[in-house]
């Protein structure tokens, strides 16, 4: 099954951060889909929720070193 997030993330500045932020997400085990734009701040993330929660995914944002917040 899919369910998708939105996630604000804090402090990015440049591609690379984004594309570093994107990279790690695609990274996760039971992310299907990730998504994070620069210019809105935003991530957008499609995931299998038996594999992993949301939190889970707010945690991987984080350890790239970005404040990361839920949005739906
Ligand atoms: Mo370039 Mo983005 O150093 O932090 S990766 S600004």
């Amino acid at each position: 099954s899919t369910q998708i997030c939105r996630i604000r993330i804090k402090g990015m500045t440049c591609t690379s951060c984004s594309t570093t932020v994107e990279s790690a997400l695609q990274a996760v085990r039971g992310v299907q889909k990730a998504q994070v734009a620069l210019a809105t701040e935003e991530a957008e993330v499609q995931y299998d929720p038996k594999d992993l929660s949301y939190n889970q995914i707010l945690e991987a944002i984080e350890d790239t070193g970005f404040e990361a917040i839920l949005i739906s």
